[in-house]
């Protein structure tokens, strides 16, 4: 998969991106992080992105001409490139008024042989850049960055290691948090006991169908407990169906 990065500040990048599961993806291949300066695509030779507001009020506004010259210029490298079918590019605006990032879109976004990503600074972008280019604002969450690279980063991070082959271990992506839609259960490792807290008696039981029907409990406990709102919307089997009316029968 190759991914186009449109940022003014493209010194941050790889960063975080370099090192462990996205850093040995890019190294094998199986990830290529293309990074653009957006003020590449000014067209004065002060390399201007942002301008005032129309309407007035504090901050500045970046300016739609140079987005939509990057993603021209993305999608002509698109065409001459060597890695796959490049019609419709999926195009990502990073905005706190975009539609909420998740497991299931990284999924989604993990299939496709090419993405875009805009990340914007200051107040916020031109309106019409995502009409423009096509482009679907997101956001990572209920909070405000000063700028779309972290969140770029998040979404790179979280598409990156869904790659096939990036992650040494399949079974862990496919058995973590969120791929049921439910929290992860609770890990331990040695020692068994420290300060006084024990790991608990099952996970040392040898019993393995102990241990697998005691870690869907404690999945669905931990997310009825600190994510409520994550339930309802989980694909959940008929034994944590059953372990749900338990456990809230119990609280009741
Ligand atoms: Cl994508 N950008 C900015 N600037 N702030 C955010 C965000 C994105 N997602 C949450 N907060």
């Amino acid at each position: 998969m190759r991914i186009d990065v449109v940022t003014i500040f493209p010194e941050v990048f790889p960063g975080p991106l370099g090192v462990s599961v996205l850093g040995r993806a890019q190294a094998r291949g199986l990830l290529e992080l293309v990074v653009w300066d957006l003020r590449d695509f000014a067209e004065d030779r002060h390399r201007t992105v942002d301008d005032y507001p129309y309407g007035g009020g504090a901050g500045m506004v970046m300016k739609p001409e140079p987005f939509v010259r990057a993603v021209e210029a993305i999608q002509r490298a698109a065409s001459a490139g060597t890695t796959g079918p490049d019609s419709a590019l999926r195009v990502l605006l990073a905005s706190p008024q975009g539609r909420l990032f998740t497991q299931a879109q990284a999924r989604a976004l993990a299939r496709l042989p090419r993405l875009v990503l805009l990340c914007g600074r200051y107040e916020g972008v031109d309106d019409r850049v995502a009409d423009l280019v096509g482009a679907e604002e997101v956001s990572i969450g209920d909070y405000v960055l000063a700028g779309g690279e972290l969140a770029a980063m998040v979404i790179i991070e979280a598409v990156g290691r869904l790659l096939p082959g990036a992650v040494g271990d399949e079974a862990s992506v496919t058995e973590e948090s969120f791929s049921t839609g439910l929290l992860d259960f609770p890990h331990y490792t040695r020692p068994p006991e420290i300060r006084g807290r024990r790991v608990p008696d099952v996970l040392l039981s040898g019993d393995h169908d102990a241990i697998r029907r005691w870690r869907k409990r404690e999945a669905v406990r931990r997310t009825l407990a600190r994510r409520p709102d994550l339930i309802d919307e989980a694909s959940l089997d008929e034994e944590s169906r059953a372990l749900l009316r338990e456990l809230r029968e119990r609280r009741a």
